[in-house]
């Protein structure tokens, strides 16, 4: 395009103002000690490791900089369509080693600090969690950045900046989970960069006055103005210039306090005001899977979550406008430039917040601007568990947000007028499908709003979006068309949780296909090539050191954190993940007391030809759920008997890792041999840690649900535990459980046996436990007594799998060369192609 003009003052005054990515280690040096000096006032005097950690982290936030400024000045320029990714939850983790990965900067970092007296791998433990995330949403929101930035394609995230992220666990001696708060942002935050002139006003309350001209348009004002600062994280891709931003909105007063109230001498009424503003963003909510009339909140909480809801949403969307007129397009065209994806229901209130401001604000007709919706949003579904589809009470909605509920009114009427057309006088078809469940109070059902506003919906794993068509959405399939309806089966990033969080084997990979660590990371159906080497002796006795050595490395761990002594001549059996009763922990627990008594039944002789066996949990409770709260006591007080007992600790180790994050599952994932996945068939979406674990070569021990399915699929059967009933067997199941129940004792002796000792005191007070087995003992739900012979079979599978350890290491090997399928590059690519329709736009 020839030379452009300097836009202002000198350019080469300019120019030789400006860095560019620091390449040589002496340049680290530089950054680090000069960032050390002014932005830290520190010198070797008094410069500890948590000060080198931000040094090296201020360094390498310098460089993510100047990319971030040409990725986006490159989109400027290009003006691509671009995808926003509206998420309340970023389960980033850590930034510094994941940052420096993927500017192809490690070791030149690593020599850098060692020249300086530090130790790179003592730094990067300095860092804390970014923990804004409850568990797989969040990460996967996470994952889903990493491979749009490596992608090079235009996607930004929106989210929440909480002062609070999820709460830290504690686990009091007696085995309960008590909450502290998370102050992550108690220490400056190098990864983020403050953009305090972009802020957005967003209302709540008032009144919604429609006008009297036909229009459809109406009149919102009054109630209270909030301000929406954002903050900008830099998202660098690997091995390559795109950064890509993820902006977080702080919420704070409009003015520093209400002039009105401190005038007429009221000081507290006037703080109080803007307390309420800085609340918004105050904290993550712990609530995983659980709507919030579920949630055990008060109103107050309730309201302050549709406040965040909203707050977010409607942040974000004026920005996401901002930029669009910015480009001086008609409005006409947004859908062109502009895809929002919807990462489940919580930020549904954007499709009636877009037809407000499309409506009352750009005064678009109701067609014109529904048509414009319905081409720029799609929504994602993770979950199928009626208690966890999201709805909001009638009058809460029509209190914070009166002329939103008018929308939502309108959107219906329109809506089931169409389905009245194409159903004449099926009600319970009306009743079924309308956004407004009848009741007391009424509630507004947003997983139907996301479905009819969007112009996709997909699941994210097979089985789970054939069941959202089947079930939660029938009737949306029956009425649109089934082509709307789609899956894209989750991923995870192999940097982080292959490259980074198991160098040993990534480079052992590198070094075996021969390909270049930067081309399979990228594409990772190449790791098939590892197949090849299965029956090479010398590459099986690598893999499996390997393997040794995180378990080792997770021993130290433990060692380190909780004063415990693991032993790593023995079976790593890991589950990890939020305690919830469809995940079944409970059956694990129960399993390991069923191992328990064997090995105490058995003669000396008999337990010296048993398999070794450690087993670890780990996963947070939210904290008004009772029973999974009680599912950690139970395993905390096993954990304390088994781990005691003289004639067993040799054969089986139990424990419970307090306050699981991602920077713990990097040290466990690796670590383990057999990883179990039971959720009852039929209720895990997917599930993404079953893709981490056998990535990095650990077997998986599962029920026949969410991805576990694809995983098997792909490493074949052989090369999979599965036990259990298959999901059209449930509902029948249920049934028999609530019309015809037969005694547990008649029906499954060994869940009996161990249920009893339980009850009679085996781990301490056996009536604390009663409200947990109970649960088992009646209705059952989540099927244990169906599943729990089966499972015991499977775990004596593995057992018997593992003594042949020559052909485990080949089942490992196997498992790994076959998980390509699973990269989050795969799956964003697909939302780009299929949904989005974006294309890569690589920094020129
Ligand atoms: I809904 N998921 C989650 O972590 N929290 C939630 O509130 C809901 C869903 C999870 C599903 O349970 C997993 O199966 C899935 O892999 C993950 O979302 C990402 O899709």
């Amino acid at each position: 395009t020839g030379k452009e003009k300097w836009p202002k003052g000198e350019e080469e005054v300019w120019k030789a103002g400006m860095r560019g990515v620091d390449k040589d280690v002496s340049d680290i040096t530089k950054s680090f000690v000069n960032h050390a000096q002014t932005s830290l006032a520190r010198q070797a005097y008094n410069l500890d490791d948590f000060g080198a950690y931000e040094a090296a982290a201020l360094a390498a936030r310098d460089d993510l900089l100047v990319n971030w400024n040409e990725t986006q000045l490159n989109y400027t320029r290009k003006n691509p369509k671009r995808a926003y990714y509206l998420s309340l939850e970023f389960l980033m983790g850590r930034t510094l080693d994941n940052a420096l990965l993927n500017l192809g900067l490690k070791g030149e970092f690593e020599e850098g600090v060692k020249k300086l007296g530090f130790n790179m791998e003592d730094l990067l433990e300095k860092e804390r969690d970014a923990a804004l995330g409850n568990g797989g949403l969040g990460r996967l929101a996470a994952c889903y950045l990493d491979s749009s930035a490596s992608q090079e394609i235009p996607v930004w995230g929106y989210g929440l900046r909480y002062q609070y992220g999820i709460f830290q666990q504690l686990i009091s001696p007696e085995g309960n989970q008590l909450e502290a708060p998370d102050p992550w942002l108690e220490h400056q935050n190098p990864w983020e960069l403050p953009r305090l002139d972009v802020t957005y006003e967003v209302r709540f309350y008032g009144h919604a006055e429609r006008s009297s001209d036909g229009s459809g348009r109406a009149n919102w004002s009054g109630g209270q103005e909030v301000m929406a600062v954002a903050y900008d994280v830099m998202i660098p891709g690997y091995n390559t210039k795109t950064t890509n931003n993820l902006r977080l909105w702080q919420s704070k007063p409009k003015r520093g306090f209400d002039l009105n109230s401190f005038n007429a001498g009221n000081y507290e009424a006037a703080v109080e005001s803007s307390n309420s503003a800085a609340a918004i963003t105050s904290v993550l909510y712990p609530n995983d899977h659980t709507s919030t009339d579920l949630a055990n909140e008060a109103t107050v909480g309730k309201e302050l979550r549709l406040k965040q809801q909203y707050f977010w949403t409607a942040a974000s969307l004026a920005d996401i406008l901002r930029r669009f007129k910015n480009t001086g397009k008609p409005i006409t065209d947004f859908p062109d430039y502009a895809a929002i994806q919807l990462n489940d229901t919580h930020p549904t209130l954007a499709i009636p917040e877009l037809m407000r401001i499309l409506i009352d604000e750009e005064e678009l007709s109701w067609n014109q601007a529904w048509q414009i919706v319905t081409n720029t949003f799609f929504y994602t579904n993770h979950t199928v568990l009626p208690e966890a589809l999201e709805k909001w009470a009638v009058p809460l909605v029509e209190h914070v947000l009166p002329r939103h509920l008018q929308i939502i009114y309108d959107i219906n009427m329109y809506f089931l007028q169409a389905v009245e057309k194409k159903f004449p006088g099926d009600r319970d078809r009306l009743a079924r499908m309308s956004l407004i469940e009848e009741g007391y109070p009424k509630q507004v059902r947003m997983a139907h709003l996301a479905c009819i506003g969007s112009r996709k919906v997909n699941g994210v794993a097979e089985l789970h979006s054939e069941l959202v068509r089947t079930t939660i959405l029938k009737d949306f399939v029956e009425f649109e068309g089934v082509s709307k309806f789609g899956n894209v089966t989750n991923g995870v990033t192999p940097r982080r949780w292959l490259d980074q969080c198991n160098h040993e084997l990534s480079d052992l990979i590198t070094k075996t296909l021969k390909i270049e660590k930067k081309v399979w990371l990228k594409d990772l159906a190449k790791l098939e090539g590892l197949l090849a080497f299965t029956e090479d002796k010398n590459f099986r006795e690598q893999w499996a050191a390997i393997k040794q050595r995180n378990k080792e490395r997770l021993a130290r761990h433990v060692q380190t954190t909780l004063g415990l002594t693991v032993r790593t001549d023995a079976m790593f059996d890991v589950q990890i993940k939020r305690l919830h009763e469809y995940k079944r922990q409970t059956l694990n627990i129960l399993g390991v007391i069923h191992r328990y008594l064997t090995l105490k039944s058995m003669t000396p002789a008999e337990r010296s030809k048993c398999n070794r066996k450690v087993v670890f949990f780990a996963g947070k409770a939210a904290p008004a759920y009772y029973i999974a709260k009680l599912t950690i006591r139970l395993i905390v007080n096993v954990a304390r008997v088994i781990n005691a007992d003289a004639d067993t600790k040799d054969f089986l180790q139990l424990y419970f890792l307090p306050d699981y994050s991602v920077s713990l599952a990097e040290v466990l994932i690796p670590a383990s041999d057999i990883s179990q996945h039971i959720s009852t068939a039929g209720t895990e979406a997917s599930g993404t840690s079953n893709m981490k674990f056998c990535l990095n070569g650990g077997l998986l021990l599962g029920t026949v649900d969410g991805a576990n399915i694809e995983i098997a699929e792909e490493v074949g059967e052989n090369n999979v535990f599965f036990f259990g009933h298959l999901t059209p067997a449930v509902e029948d199941l249920r049934y028999q459980h609530a019309y015809h129940p037969v005694p547990i004792e008649q029906k499954c002796p060994a869940l009996a046996k161990v249920l009893n000792e339980v009850s009679a005191g085996m781990f301490g007070d056996g009536g604390v436990y009663e409200p947990l087995l109970n649960t088992i003992r009646q209705g059952d739900y989540y099927l244990l007594t169906d599943d729990f012979d089966s499972y015991i079979a499977a775990l004596a599978m593995v057992d018997d799998a593992y003594l042949d350890r020559d052909e485990w290491i080949k089942k490992s090997i196997r498992t790994t060369a076959k998980m390509g399928k699973f990269s989050s590059d795969r799956a964003i690519l697909e939302y780009a192609e299929s949904y989005w329709n974006l294309e890569q736009t690589p920094v020129s």
